[in-house]
């Protein structure tokens, strides 16, 4: 009740009342039923035990984990100041003026957004950031920024981790304050994949900012200036935060028979972008093929081309992507994305820890304490046991990327869908024939959600034995999938060229596509009326009251949220569940603790399993703070 109110509340605790605070918060009075939270998670737990987790698949019968070592830190030492305080400080325009003049090499972290999404299909758990993200931000204040949301972690936070994203930003924040956080915004298409209304991406920037994004990296997936501009508006005129607008590198600017992609096209591209309002240029090469020559000749040029600061992107796809670094650190990049090493390499960044070594002595160097840095990329490596279910398999580097230029992020998840289509052992047809529907398709950009759409064709033609002539004789009478028609429409936007007419007629079959904005074709959201509407909907027994990002959410992913909302509704807040139990259940007779809320802890034992009755329900019985509780679960199998 109005007690235990009172002492959750923060400020209360900080001691920060006044003589009317009470009477000033009457959220104080807020007073819910009894939630008996601690119910929900051992059904929580009874369910995963016997039935497993419905997101884990090929789980194996004795698996090693490694028990994550936390590095130590003081924690009564204070932030020093970082990036973050600097923004501050300077504002947006003048911090970009400072990162452009100052020759150290900046660093971002990547560990805890494309990392995870690039090697463990996005699982990373908000519960194992947030035990070394505080001593890290303490350890690291030079650190120039850590990349901790967007792209695809939103959706499979919801949709896989029953967390809420918007949480998962706000503890971040709250434990890396000096740190500059930085999330990927994929253009008209938020954090989703597929056009939204304007005023929609609008007010996500503008929130996303409040909780704590700071540098806001936008891309299109075809490069188009016309989704890009309006993002870089949003973040200009809604925070003071920094737009980081990128090109999306493809194909090969030293390539001379490859006329689309060349040296000038990405020119040009950049000072659209400066032109546009960008604080920084970003290069996103998301398929790892600016090769280290191409860097030195890419970045040269806009140093000399541009005057805002260059922020370099890569995965490591080909294992060559560090020599690119070092060649774009000696023609003056600002900042190069990295990875801690227990979480780097392959598919993901290249890793942080050989590149601090191996730049520990050049002449731009910002070295950091290779000592301390290993102990988190040994945490990473550790932590990284528990997720073994989500590993793309991927064992070495691969040269073939410069063939079919997959980005990183779709090659790992590319296996496990060949598997789930039965063409496990036509991979490298699938990845040949990603190549030959990319020129089919125009030499398009792939990056999500293009490369989704290319993805889906290839598979689609392997699957269906199609080949290219097929598509072009006998197109007609093929029904394609539904993302490709949707790109073809111009939902995606324009790519550079045009699409190709013949293509794009077999493909649409007469339906008429577009040539302005996606987003030009959506109704504006009516806020009020919809949040209002929201709140009467979704209003049921949950343990907080629903906000204005939790609308958000829903609006983006309507089905998604409902499904994790009523996920709350059965288990309440599984997120501070550890790793293992979230994801397996318990072992017989294993005791764990969790922390409900600051303070409050439970100790969890699970005692035993009974035989399922006639019914086909199964008694678990567990010990909850000394107390024995049996709940009823449903054996599925
Ligand atoms: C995303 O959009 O999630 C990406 O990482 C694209 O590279
Ligand atoms: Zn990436």
């Amino acid at each position: 009740g109005f007690l235990d109110n009172l002492l959750k509340d923060d400020n209360f605790r900080d001691g920060k009342i006044t003589v009317n605070y009470i009477q000033n918060n009457p959220h104080l009075f807020n007073i819910k039923k009894p939630r008996n939270r601690a119910t929900k998670l051992v059904q929580y737990l009874g369910n995963i035990t016997v039935n497993g987790n419905p997101d884990v698949k090929n789980s194996i019968s004795n698996p090693k984990f490694l028990k994550p070592d936390i590095p130590s830190f003081d924690k009564s030492l204070g932030f020093a100041k970082g990036t973050k305080d600097l923004l501050t400080e300077l504002g947006p325009d003048d911090f970009a003026k400072w990162l452009k003049n100052e020759s150290k090499i900046q660093y971002t972290d990547t560990t805890l957004r494309d990392a995870h999404q690039s090697l463990l299909a996005t699982r990373m758990r908000t519960y194992d950031m947030l035990k070394v993200t505080e001593a890290y931000a303490k350890s690291f204040p030079q650190l120039f920024s850590a990349e901790v949301w967007g792209g695809a972690t939103f959706d499979v936070c919801m949709r896989f981790l029953k967390e809420n994203p918007w949480d998962r930003l706000r503890q971040i924040r709250k434990t890396m304050p000096n740190i500059l956080l930085q999330m990927l915004l994929r253009g008209s298409n938020a954090v989703g994949y597929t056009a939204y209304p304007d005023n929609l991406i609008e007010r996500f920037v503008a929130e996303a900012w409040e909780n704590g994004v700071d540098i806001f990296r936008i891309f299109d997936s075809q490069n188009w200036m016309q989704s890009i501009a309006p993002c870089i508006e949003h973040v200009r005129k809604n925070t003071n935060g920094l737009a980081e607008a990128s090109m999306c590198y493809t194909g090969d600017i030293l390539d001379k028979n490859r006329s689309k992609y060349t040296l000038d096209y990405y020119l040009q591209l950049a000072k659209d972008i400066e032109n546009a309002g960008a604080h920084i240029l970003a290069i996103k090469d998301m398929a790892g093929l600016l090769t280290p020559l191409a860097a030195t000749e890419l970045i040269s040029a806009l140093k000399s081309e541009v005057s805002i600061p260059i922020h370099l992107h890569t995965h490591d796809t080909s294992s060559m992507q560090a020599s690119t670094y070092l060649n774009a650190v000696d023609a003056g990049v600002d900042v190069i994305d990295v990875a801690l090493g227990g979480l780097s390499g392959l598919t993901s960044q290249p890793n942080f820890n050989s590149v601090n070594n191996v730049l520990k002595h050049h002449k731009r160097a910002n070295y950091f304490d290779a000592e301390q840095l290993n102990d988190y990329s040994i945490y990473w490596e550790q932590v990284r046991t528990y997720y073994y279910p989500f590993e793309s398999g991927l064992k070495s580097g691969s040269g073939e990327v410069y063939k079919h230029e997959i980005p990183g992020g779709q090659y790992s998840n590319l296996k496990p869908q060949a598997e789930s289509l039965g063409l496990a052992d036509r991979f490298h047809e699938i990845t040949d024939m990603y190549a030959q529907v990319n020129q089919l398709f125009g030499d398009i950009i792939k990056v999500t959600p293009s490369s989704k759409v290319v993805g889906d064709m290839a598979q689609f033609m392997v699957s269906n034995n199609y080949t290219i002539a097929d598509i072009l004789e006998k197109g007609e009478t093929i029904s394609f999938p539904q993302s490709v028609v949707s790109f073809f429409k111009g939902d995606l936007g324009q790519p550079v060229g045009g699409f190709p007419k013949d293509i794009q007629d077999i493909i649409l079959k007469g339906e008429k596509p577009y040539t302005d904005r996606p987003n030009a074709h959506l109704q504006p959201i009516d806020f009020d009326k919809e949040f209002t509407e929201f709140k009467s909907e979704f209003s049921t027994d949950l343990d907080r009251e629903l906000d204005f990002t939790d609308f958000l959410s829903y609006k983006l992913y309507p089905k998604v949220f409902t499904d994790a909302y009523d996920a709350h509704l059965k288990y309440g807040n599984v997120t501070n569940l550890p790793t293992k139990n979230f994801f397996y259940g318990m072992d017989l007779g294993e005791e764990i603790v969790v922390e409900l809320d600051r303070g409050k802890t439970l100790l969890i034992t699970l005692l035993s399993i009974s035989e399922a009755d006639a019914e086909g329900l199964v008694t678990v019985f567990f010990k909850v703070n000394g107390q024995t509780r049996n709940i009823l679960v449903k054996d599925e199998s």
